[in-house]
Parts: structure tokens; sequence; C-alpha cells
């Protein structure tokens, strides 16, 4: 049986960093499964410069250096094919949200371009890239942390990546509204009790529980979700 793969190509200057957040847990079992492969692609290999420079002092001064147009262009088109959706990981993004990743979920090819020091040259995000997605309102000394980020949340909508085909439909903001507090052994836990309606076994009435301490845990922590859910309720 032939599974449809879904293939990431990571362009950056530290192809390391990557190791221990890919060969763990559920993306490495997606790996082995055989339903993503990620391939690392190092920036710094499209120089052809002499020292294999890749970053310069930016035009019209200001602090810092920035990623030289060439070597990224070249990396990005040496990966690209008429399937791939390139995606530039950067604070001027367009935030990232569960339906931003089940979307990309769908793309059978992403190349996620990670910048370093200042940024990549502009002209490389206007030919080279199709989409800039932010992970959350701060900067990060690099985009290798929000690549991770971001190929996290997006297989979990991959199907066979989760353990449990529905989880990723079950968890929080998909609907809008944050998950619902979970409890396992044991039922006392430093005098604290689990919610009796759990141990009920009735299924109806644990799940209208659930439902309101979703929707009360919503209000109190991101009203701005509950607006969402007025008509729900
Ligand atoms: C300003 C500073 C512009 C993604 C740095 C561009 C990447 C935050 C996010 C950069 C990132 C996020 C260089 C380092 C992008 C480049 C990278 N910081 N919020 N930093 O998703």
């Amino acid at each position: 049986m032939k599974k449809q793969q879904h293939r990431f190509d990571i362009l950056s200057l530290f192809p390391n960093y990557f190791t221990g957040p890919f060969t763990e847990s559920i993306v490495k079992r997606a790996i082995d499964k055989g339903i993503i492969e990620i391939r690392q692609i190092n920036i710094r290999d499209f120089a052809e410069n002499k020292h294999h420079r890749v970053d310069d002092r930016p035009f019209g001064g200001g602090p810092g250096m920035i990623l030289m147009p060439e070597p990224v262009s070249k990396a990005i088109r040496s990966v690209k094919t008429e399937n791939s959706k390139t995606i530039y990981l950067s604070p001027q993004g367009q935030l990232l949200t569960a339906k931003k990743a089940r979307e990309l979920a769908a793309y059978s090819h992403l190349i996620l371009l990670c910048g370093h020091y200042e940024g990549v040259d502009e002209r490389v995000i206007r030919s080279d890239v199709d989409e800039e997605i932010s992970i959350g309102d701060y900067v990060l000394t690099d985009g290798c942390l929000a690549a991770i980020v971001l190929l996290n949340a997006v297989i979990r909508f991959i199907p066979g990546t989760l353990g449990h085909e529905d989880a990723a439909n079950e968890d929080s903001f998909e609907n809008h509204i944050l998950d619902c507090p979970h409890y396992t052994k044991p039922v006392v836990f430093e005098g604290q009790e689990v919610p009796e309606v759990l141990l009920s076994g009735n299924h109806k009435l644990i799940a209208e529980w659930r439902k309101e301490q979703a929707l009360d845990k919503t209000k109190r922590v991101r009203p701005d979700l509950a607006i969402v859910n007025k008509n729900q309720t």
C-alpha cells in the first residue's frame, strides 16, 4: 500500500538545529511510517562566492546583517517543483492558526525558509516565496524554531500521524474554543479529586460538562475567541 507522502524541505544555515525535534515522538513516528519526509538544505551550500558568504550589511544602514538574495534564491529553486508551496517564517507574516495549519497539510511539498540575522533580502520574498507566515508576535534569533513549530502544527492534520484519527479535530482552536480539562489516575491526587461526573459513566453528562468547562475557560482566558462562540452556547 502506497501512502501519499508529504515532503518538507527546510532551508537554513543550521541543519543540525532540527535533530532533537525531528528525531523524537510524533514527528519521528511519522517519518518512520513513511508519511512525511524532511530534508535539510544548507543555504551556505549555494553561496558561490569565495568564502561561502551568505550575508552582508543592509543598504541604507542600520544594525545587523541581511541574507543575500543569490544563495537563498538558488537554494529554493534547487528543490522547487510545480506542487511546492514556499513559506518564509517571519514576524512580518500572517499569523499561524489551526485553520492555516490544516490548509498547509493539503500540500504534498512545503519549502520552509528560515531567516537568520535581520532577515532575507526582500527581493527573494517577491520572487520565490508564496507565503510569509509568523508563529506569533515576537522576534526569534532565527527562523528555525518557527519552522519546527509550523511543521509540528501542520503534520497533526496529515492523516495517520496521530494515533487517534480525530484527535486534531477535537483539540483547541479548531472550533474557536479551548480544550476542556483532562484527568487520569489516581482518583485523588494530594487531596484533589477528579470531578465526579467523569467517573459516572454517563457519556451524555460528560460531554455536556466538558463543553461547559471549555466555554467557561475560553470566556475567562480568551474572551476574543469567546466572541466567535456566542452563537453556539
Ligand atoms: C525581523 C527579525 C525580521 C519568525 C528577524 C526578520 C522568524 C520570529 C518569527 C527576521 C523570526 C515568527 C531573521 C530571524 C526571521 C528574520 C528570523 N522571528 N514570529 N526570526 O514567526
